[in-house]
Formats: structure tokens, C-alpha cells, sequence
């Protein structure tokens, strides 16, 4: 029996967090069946995807929610339970689910993104999501994966250590999601639909959100506010998580000093810091140990973005309020009393210097028992060229691209063409023609200076390319951002595999000298990274996971326009290596 069962849902959306976050300390005396010490439970969860009429900034709309509720509910599970999510749609849009960060070891009929591992669950239709959670513990998140649905259809992902295996740092007091969100007044599938139309670059935000609410700094929102009310002296645990669809994240909590322990679900060496990058696709756990007395005060908790390219970006802050059980006696004299609320200070919008120093902080553990398996010799190597381009406007139209052209992105100057049946299918059942090749190239096709002048030619190619890879192959990626258009940020996130990040720079990656500088011995662990913003990142795997891996942007404006491509890795020769075949409900196109 899983959590779905036993947690009431909510009555009230807007106290929803609220209560869940005082449940969640429940979760960790949650009865088990008394199972052998290492074998996992199974979990039973159902997802109905329907509308539901939320208010945010005066406004009432009608959004596509998991149970109605928003952010969606929480999936808790230890490491070695099995999931079983019957995800059942109820709304007029095409849906699949993805769990984001999840491996899916031979699962890859589980993984979610639409027309990559499956085609969508349509209106009325219903598909069981069956995965094990192998090898993981951390925070990790669910969301739509297919369109913008993202932009309301997401939740938390709880991976407690197996049973009477404690953290690698102090049990806290309690443990409470902290999920970032992207609010819009209209709606994002006509947004988005429109601005693919006409080539434009798609309204920003109007706020972003804590756990679904905007915070004071909005116009009619103070009472949509996320509390953190804590007890002085205790350790909380803050399980953090980016689903904001377009843009990294600054984090502060003003007067406290957070301390980073885990990224995408992977332990790291604990680090302290004001403030925390979070990019969209990224999870962060971080240990916030509260004053000793309750001051006479209390402490926002706001986020706002890291921004680098030239495009708009919505520039508000969003909050929460952080506030301290006050003692018996002065509750009860200064019970009328306002509390000052004291403000964080968060680096510039475009702070790369921050960005930098906070990204090279993140280590491995690397102990005996949380090691490093970074391949230390690589079998293929990749450089991707990652940034904007070009398409043509089609004839008789005009567009709102620059200079009446389409806004495209690509990966080595190929723009991704979604195909409509999926991939994992079309591999599976021996089915590839027409659908797509394997000429995914492995270098840009010419050189020039990266991140200095553009080329003359900015329009990409198209295709539905992969890149086919043997069982167990050693993986090297040098993912390299372009000026073209504007350099920029990018996170990019892989399915199915988590990478090491064995090194990073600015300008163009230096094939001669640069990799005599990568970090073998504790290179931060992830399945999200930011592609510095006129710069370089390299990335390692081993592909030993067979199936059909995706691999995107997780500002969700580039992966619509193209900045996305696939992995596809072969079956190995032992019984445990291969892709089981499909389930029977596995949705048709
Ligand atoms: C949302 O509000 C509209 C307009 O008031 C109403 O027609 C609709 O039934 C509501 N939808 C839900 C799911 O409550
Ligand atoms: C889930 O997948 C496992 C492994 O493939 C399989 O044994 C099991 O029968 C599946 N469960 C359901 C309910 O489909
Ligand atoms: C985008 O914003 C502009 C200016 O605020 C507005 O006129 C337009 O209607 C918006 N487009 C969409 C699709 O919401
Ligand atoms: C703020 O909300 C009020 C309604 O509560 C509205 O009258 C006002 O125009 C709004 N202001 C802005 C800047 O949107
Ligand atoms: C907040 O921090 C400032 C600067 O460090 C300090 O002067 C002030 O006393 C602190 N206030 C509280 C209530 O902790
Ligand atoms: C946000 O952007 C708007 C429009 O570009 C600008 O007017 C405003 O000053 C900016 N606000 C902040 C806090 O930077
Ligand atoms: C109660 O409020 C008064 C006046 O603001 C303040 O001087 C006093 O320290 C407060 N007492 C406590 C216990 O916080
Ligand atoms: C950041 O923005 C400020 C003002 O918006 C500008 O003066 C500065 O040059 C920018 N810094 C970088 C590194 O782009
Ligand atoms: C393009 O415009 C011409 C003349 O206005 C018209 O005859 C033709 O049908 C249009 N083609 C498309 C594809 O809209
Ligand atoms: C648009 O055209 C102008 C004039 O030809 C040129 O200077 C500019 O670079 C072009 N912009 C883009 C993004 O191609
Ligand atoms: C690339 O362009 C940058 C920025 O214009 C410049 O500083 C750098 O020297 C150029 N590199 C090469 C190899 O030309
Ligand atoms: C939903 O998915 C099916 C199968 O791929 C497709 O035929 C249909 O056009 C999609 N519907 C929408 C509204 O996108
Ligand atoms: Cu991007």
C-alpha cells in the first residue's frame, strides 16, 4: 500500500503544502511490511489528470492538475521499492509523465518524454508507470513531458535511504519540499502553440512561486505566502527542486546560512552558502540549521533568476516567509506586535561569477560508501555545439524572429523534428525507417569561434537524429554554448543516466589542454547541468542502460525550438542487459 492511500488529499489547495509539510515527518516512522532487509516495497499511486480553477494574482484559471491539486502530490518511496503510477487523463490534452532523474535500469518504457519512450496517453486512456528505484536516495521530481503541460503538471519525488540507513550528515529536525515553480495568466499551451506560429519568442512569466504560491512581492498575494515555521535550534532539511519551465533560479534565505548536501539525488560534500543556483531539471538538499533563541524577526525566502541571454526574462522575486516559534510567555505579551521582515540579498541577475564559484563547490562524496564510478577512460567522444539559431520563415507568412525569420536552438546545428510514433518503439520493434537515423553527428559541422563572432549563416538543419552507442560504452560529451544569436545558459539534462562533471570553462574548449585539468577524483554527480554561458562543460557516462535516452535543455523555450536530441544504446549480451519488452497498456499512437 503506498502513501496515496494513506495521505487524505488536501481540502484546501492553498494550505496544501502546509499540511504536507507537517505530514512529512510521518513518512519517516511509515509503517513497512517487515520484508527482508534489502528487498523493496511496492507502492501503488494514482494519477487523475484533470483541471482544476486556481487563483493566483487575482486571477482565476483553469489548469491541468494531478488530482486537482497544485503542485501535484508527493511520491515517496525508499530506495529498492518498486512504483507503480497509474496515470489516468481526464483532460483534452495528450499527456505522459516523466521522472525526472530516475534511472530506469531496463525501464525505459517508464521514462515518459512523448514521442521518445512512448507515445502520449490520450484523452480517456490510462498507462501504469512500473520502475524500481535502484540505487538512488535524494530529492528528484515528476512533471509532464510533453509540450508546456509542465508548467502545472508537477510534483516532488521523496527517496528515502533504505530502511535503518541513515543520511551522511545529521538526521533534521524535519524535511520540507521546496518546489519552484512558473506562473502564467494565460495559457501556456496557446502560448507556446502561437509562438511556434509565428517564430516569436513567448511571453515571460508573470511570477514564479514557491510550492505553488507567488509570494508578497505580487499584486494581491501576500495571502498566497509559503511559511516555514520552525522551532529555534532544529536542522531542517530542504529538499529543493527547479520545475520553473524557462529559468535558473537564485536562492536565499535572509540572516541563514544553508549547507548543501545532495544534488540530483547524489550525496555531495557538504558546503555551506547563502545562496544556491538551482537551474531548471536540478534537485538541491540543503541543511538549514535555525538560531538558537527566536529573534524578533522574521526572514524572507526568496528566489529570483540567474539570467544571461539578451531575451526577456520575468524579473520578479518571489517569497516566502521563514518564522521562528516564539517561546510561550512573549507570544502571549507581544502577541500584536509585526515582526520586521528582513530581505536576502540575491547576487545581480546576471552574476555568471556567482554561478561559477557555486557550481565548482559541488563534490562527490567520494567515500567507500558513496564512490565515484566516473569512467577514467573514454571509448567515444562528443563535442556538441549548444545555442540558438535560425529557421526560415515559410512563404507567405511573416514572423517574428529576428529580421522576419523563425527562432530556432540545436545541438551541432541540428534541430530536433519530433517524430509521431516514438522512438523506443520504432528501435524496439525493429521499426527505424522513416522515423529516424543514426547520423546524429559528433562535431559541429564546421569549426569557428564559439563564442566570438558568429557565422554569417545562422539557419539550422533539421532531422530526427540519434546517436546509436554499444552497452557499456564510455562516454565523453564536451557540450560547448555558441554566441550565435546570444550566448546563454543552458541546463542540460540527460534521461536514464546520471554524468560526472569532470570539467568546465569559458570561450572555446581547448581539446589540447583542457582535459589535463579534468576532475577524476570528485567531479559532482547529476542528470542536470548549466552549459556556462559562452562556455564549456564536460560531461562523462557509461552507457549501461539500454533503451532510448533523451537528451535536452530544460528551458523548456529551447527544447521547444529544437535543442534536443537522443541516445540510443543497444542491448549488452548478458540476460540482465537488455530492454524488457514493453507493457501490454503501453500507450498507441
Ligand atoms: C472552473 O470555473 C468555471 C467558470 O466558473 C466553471 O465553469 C468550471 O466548471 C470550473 N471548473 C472546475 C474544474 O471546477
Ligand atoms: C512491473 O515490471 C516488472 C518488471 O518488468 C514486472 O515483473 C511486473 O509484472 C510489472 N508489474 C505490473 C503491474 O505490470
Ligand atoms: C503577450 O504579451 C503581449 C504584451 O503584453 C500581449 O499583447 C499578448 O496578448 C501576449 N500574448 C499571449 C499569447 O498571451
Ligand atoms: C492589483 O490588484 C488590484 C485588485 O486587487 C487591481 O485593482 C490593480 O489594478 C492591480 N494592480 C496591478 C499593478 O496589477
Ligand atoms: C541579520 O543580519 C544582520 C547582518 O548580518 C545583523 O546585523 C542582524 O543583527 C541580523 N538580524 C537578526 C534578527 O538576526
Ligand atoms: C524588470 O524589467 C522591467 C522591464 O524590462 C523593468 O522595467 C524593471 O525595472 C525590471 N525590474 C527589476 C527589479 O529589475
Ligand atoms: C516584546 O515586545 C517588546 C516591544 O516590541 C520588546 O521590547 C520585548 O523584547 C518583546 N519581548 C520578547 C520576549 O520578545
Ligand atoms: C550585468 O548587468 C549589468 C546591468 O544590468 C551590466 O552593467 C553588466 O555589464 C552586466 N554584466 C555582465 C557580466 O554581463
Ligand atoms: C500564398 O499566397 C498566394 C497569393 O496570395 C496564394 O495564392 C497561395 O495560396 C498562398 N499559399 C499558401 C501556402 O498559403
Ligand atoms: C538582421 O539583419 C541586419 C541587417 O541585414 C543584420 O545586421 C543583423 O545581423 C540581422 N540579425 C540577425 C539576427 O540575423
Ligand atoms: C574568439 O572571440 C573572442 C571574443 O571576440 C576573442 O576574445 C577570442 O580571442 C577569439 N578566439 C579566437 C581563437 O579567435
Ligand atoms: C495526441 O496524440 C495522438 C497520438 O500521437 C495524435 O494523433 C494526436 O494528434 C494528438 N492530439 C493532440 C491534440 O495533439
Ligand atoms: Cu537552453
Amino acid at each position: 500500500m503506498g502513501p496515496s492511500n494513506i495521505f487524505p488529499p488536501s481540502a484546501s489547495l492553498k494550505y496544501s503544502m502546509v499540511v504536507l509539510a507537517i505530514l512529512f515527518a510521518a513518512v519517516l516512522v511509515f509503517p513497512e511490511q517487515a520484508l527482508a532487509k534489502n528487498a523493496g516495497i511496492t507502492r501503488n499511486y494514482k494519477f487523475n489528470i484533470k483541471m482544476q480553477n486556481v487563483t493566483r494574482l487575482c486571477q482565476t484559471k483553469s489548469i491541468v492538475t494531478v488530482n486537482g491539486q497544485f503542485p501535484g502530490p508527493r511520491i515517496i518511496a525508499r530506495e529498492g521499492d518498486h512504483l507503480l503510477i497509474k496515470v489516468v487523463n481526464h483532460v483534452k490534452y495528450n499527456m505522459t509523465i516523466h521522472w525526472h532523474g530516475i534511472r530506469q535500469l531496463r525501464s525505459g518504457w517508464a521514462d515518459g518524454p512523448a514521442y521518445i519512450t512512448q507515445c502520449p496517453i490520450q484523452t480517456g486512456h490510462s498507462y501504469v508507470y512500473n520502475f524500481t528505484v535502484t540505487g538512488q536516495r535524494g530529492t528528484l521530481f515528476w512533471h509532464a513531458h510533453i509540450s508546456w503541460l509542465r508548467a502545472t503538471v508537477y510534483g516532488p519525488i521523496v527517496i528515502l535511504p533504505k530502511k535503518h540507513v541513515p543520511y551522511p550528515f545529521p538526521q533534521p529536525h524535519k524535511e520540507v519540499p521546496i518546489i519552484f515553480g512558473e506562473w502564467w495568466k494565460t495559457d501556456t499551451e496557446k502560448l507556446i502553440s502561437q509562438a511556434l506560429q509565428t517564430g516569436g519568442a513567448p511571453n515571460v512569466s508573470d511570477a514564479y512561486t514557491i510550492n505553488g504560491l507567488p509570494g508578497p512581492s505580487y499584486n494581491c498575494s501576500a495571502k498566497d505566502t509559503f511559511k516555514l515555521k520552525v522551532k529555534p535550534g532544529k536542522t531542517y532539511l530542504l529538499r529543493m527542486i527547479n520545475a520553473a519551465l524557462n529559468d535558473e533560479l537564485f536562492f536565499s534565505i535572509a540572516n541563514h546560512t544553508l549547507t548543501v548536501v545532495e544534488t540530483d539525488a547524489v550525496y555531495v560534500k557538504p558546503f555551506k552558502t547563502k545562496v544556491v543556483l538551482i537551474t531548471p531539471g536540478q534537485t538541491t538538499n540543503v541543511l538549514l540549521k535555525v538560531k538558537s533563541k527566536a529573534p524578533n524577526a522574521n526572514f524572507l525566502i526568496a528566489a529570483r533568476p540567474y539570467a544571461t541571454g539578451p531575451a526577456a526574462f520575468d524579473n520578479t522575486t518571489t517569497g516566502g516567509i521563514l518564522e521562528y516559534e516564539q517561546p510561550a510567555s512573549s507570544a502571549s505579551k507581544n502577541r500584536t506586535r509585526k515582526l520586521t521582515l528582513l530581505k536576502p540579498a540575491l547576487p545581480r541577475f546576471n552574476d555568471t561569477n556567482f554561478a561559477t564559484k557555486f557550481s565548482n563547490q559541488i563534490r562527490s562524496l567520494a567515500t567507500a560508501k558513496f564512490p565515484v564510478n566516473v569512467p577514467k577512460k573514454v571509448d567515444r567522444r562528443f563535442f556538441f555545439t549548444v545555442g540558438l539559431g535560425l529557421n526560415p520563415c515559410p512563404k507567405n507568412q511573416t514572423c517574428q524572429g529576428p529580421n522576419n525569420t523563425m527562432l530556432a536552438a540545436s545541438i551541432n546545428n541540428v534541430s530536433f523534428v519530433q517524430p509521431n510514433v516514438s522512438l523506443l518503439q520504432s528501435h524496439f520493434f525493429n521499426k527505424s525507417k522513416g522515423v529516424y537515423t543514426t547520423d546524429f553527428p559528433a562535431n559541429p559541422p564546421f569549426k569557428f569561434n564559439y563564442t566570438g563572432t558568429p557565422p554569417k549563416n545562422l539557419m539550422v538543419n533539421s532531422g530526427t537524429k540519434v546517436v546509436s552507442l554499444p552497452f557499456n560504452c564510455r562516454v565523453e560529451v564536451v557540450m560547448q554554448d555558441t554566441s550565435i544569436i546570444a550566448a546563454e545558459s543552458h541546463p542540460l539534462h540527460l534521461h536514464g543516466f546520471n554524468f560526472f562533471v569532470v570539467g568546465q570553462g569559458f570561450g572555446n574548449f581547448d581539446p589540447n589542454k583542457d582535459p589535463a585539468k579534468f576532475n577524476l577524483v570528485d567531479p559532482a554527480e547529476r542528470n542536470t547541468v548549466g552549459v556556462p554561458s559562452g562556455g564549456w562543460v564536460a560531461i562523462r557516462f557509461l552507457a549501461d542502460n539500454p533503451g532510448v535516452w533523451f537528451m535536452h535543455c530544460h528551458l523548456e523555450v529551447h527544447t521547444s525550438w529544437g535543442l534536443k536530441m537522443a541516445w540510443l544504446v543497444m542491448d549488452g549480451k548478458g540476460p540482465k542487459q537488455k530492454l524488457q519488452p514493453p507493457p501490454s497498456d503501453l500507450p498507441k499512437c
